[in-house]
């Protein structure tokens, strides 16, 4: 065989044009930019339309400005967009409680990092953080705080029906008894093992459930609950600050571990709609949603959930509270969580929070002062007679009048003042009266001041100390009033003017 003639001139000019032609396709953006022309912004489309590229879309899912075309327009609109943003014209990333059209109210992601002083909501874990692999090294139950019916303990396993707190004999847990009131029968069993048993029974690893948990371990449920928990949570924080301020993440769940969501049994799938009674937790289902955003609220069902799994879950920090537990001859349930160190300022990221659901966190008129009078007329509760309440309301709506202050006048009927009505009168007020009840324990969300006092009117042969306590200790002032018959003789108006003075 042999070659042909030898390339002539022209046939190499033709093979370097080619060549030439293929390069500069071939780097097109690169060639662009030499151009003069913004590769990255105009990317795909001037692809495109050479016929050599498929994608047109940029970074915010639009074509690259000025390859829009009317069609574009009108399925976008013109909103501006920028990263990590929906698009829109900046009215979107947040919206007040009370605004718009439905009244939602919402907060950018990087906002909520500081939602009312409680930060980093959603923690720094990850979908990929659900499982711990210990190997060997079992992570043992290391108790955080305590007092009786009142512990904070992290590392707690949950296993088939029972709960373990998993120790060595040198890391001493206080007895079972003062942290639960009933460990067995009825209540999924308690119990402390030892690191080598818990290699047996629960195998290398386990799942967690991320984050700060509470629990209402008592049968019973109590009006103090969430007020006995924040409390014990927050003692971690001792330098929580007048303005609420806290390094303590948020909790994120609530378990009654007895009590089902609804208290009547679950009616046949094909009985007919009803209403059903929903369990009374001891706190209106929207003061924990106003106070604590991102607690979710679990019962019996999704306690037995967790145990009937075949793998061992992990709680990383468990706050438990027992009522039953913590009962000492003559003092309230909850005093005994009042002995663990904390801020003086314990109470205000809770209220603040509140407050600022409310849109009534800054102060917006100095001089005037507000009143709240609660009461229970008409219901069932401790109540005045309907000429006492009479006269006390017309009694403050004078003094009101005279003093230029604003009275509240809030009925515990929840059909007739209703929840969000009731809350915004109790935050922005300094005084707030009613005869004796928890119904009075919203008060603890008063706005306070050095003034702010919460007045209870007890009958002459009747006196407890659970508000009084609960009041002192997040700074309020205090008074009780003895014998209804003040109220002709204006004593609770005297004692109103004693207290704002
Ligand atoms: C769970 O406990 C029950 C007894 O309470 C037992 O019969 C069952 O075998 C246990 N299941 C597993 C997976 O260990
Ligand atoms: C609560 O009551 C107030 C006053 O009666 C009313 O203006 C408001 O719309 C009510 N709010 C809700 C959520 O029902
Ligand atoms: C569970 C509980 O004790 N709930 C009570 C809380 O206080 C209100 C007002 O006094 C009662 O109506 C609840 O029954």
């Amino acid at each position: 065989m042999r070659w042909t003639a030898p390339l002539d001139r022209r046939e190499i000019g033709f093979i370097l044009l080619c060549l030439g032609t293929y390069f500069v396709a071939y780097n097109i953006e690169i060639t662009l930019q030499v151009l003069g022309i913004d590769a990255a912004a105009t990317k795909g489309a001037v692809l495109s339309r050479l016929g050599v590229g498929s994608t047109v879309i940029g970074d915010d899912g639009r074509k690259p400005a000025g390859w829009r075309d009317s069609l574009e327009l009108d399925i976008f609109g013109t909103w501006q967009w920028f990263r990590g943003h929906v698009a829109g014209d900046g009215t979107e990333r947040s919206q007040l409680t009370g605004s718009g059209r439905h009244g939602a109210q919402w907060v950018a992601l990087k906002d909520i990092e500081d939602v009312g002083g409680l930060q980093k909501p959603f923690g720094d874990s990850t979908v990929n953080d659900v499982l711990q692999n210990w190997g060997d090294d079992i992570p043992q139950t290391r108790l955080v705080n305590h007092a009786s019916g009142y512990t904070t303990l992290d590392n707690v396993y949950l296993l088939n029906g029972s709960v373990y707190l998993v120790t060595d004999s040198g890391n001493t847990l206080p007895a079972m008894s003062t942290i639960l009131s009933s460990t067995g029968a009825g209540f999924k069993e308690w119990q402390a093992i030892s690191p080598q048993e818990g290699r047996t029974i629960f195998g290398k690893s386990g799942s967690t459930i991320r984050g700060v948990s509470w629990m209402h371990a008592d049968s019973t449920p109590d009006n103090f609950t969430l007020f006995a928990l924040w409390r014990t949570y927050s003692s971690l924080d001792t330098s929580i600050t007048s303005s609420g301020t806290t390094s303590l993440p948020l909790p994120r769940r609530l378990i009654f571990p007895h009590n089902t969501f609804f208290t009547d049994p679950d009616p046949n799938v094909e009985a007919p709609y009803r209403k059903r009674q929903r369990f009374d937790t001891g706190f209106h289902p929207y003061t924990a949603k106003a106070a604590f955003p991102f607690l979710s609220v679990m019962y019996k069902q999704d306690w037995e959930d967790y145990h009937a799994m075949t793998v061992p879950f992990i709680f990383e920090r468990l706050v438990i509270a027992d009522r039953s537990a913590a009962v000492k001859a003559g003092q309230p349930a909850y005093a005994s969580a009042l002995s663990l160190e904390s801020s003086t300022h314990w109470w205000e990221p809770v209220r603040k929070n509140m407050a600022q659901y409310l849109g009534e966190y800054e102060v917006k008129k100095r001089s005037k002062k507000d009143i709240t009078y609660i009461h229970n007329q008409g219901t069932s509760g401790a109540k005045l007679s309907d000429e006492d309440h009479n006269i006390l309301v017309k009694s403050l709506q004078n003094l009101a009048w005279k003093e230029g202050h604003e009275i509240n006048i809030i009925s515990t009927e929840l059909t007739h003042t209703n929840w969000t009505t009731r809350m915004t009168g109790i935050v922005k007020s300094s005084i707030v009266l009613g005869v004796h009840g928890n119904h009075l324990l919203d008060g603890l969300f008063m706005r306070p001041s050095p003034q702010s006092t919460l007045l209870e009117l007890f009958p002459a042969n009747t006196f407890v100390r659970d508000r009084e306590l609960a009041v002192r200790s997040v700074g309020l002032q205090y008074r009780a009033l003895r014998d209804t018959r003040y109220v002709r003789h204006l004593g609770i108006v005297n004692a109103v003017v004693d207290a704002l003075s």
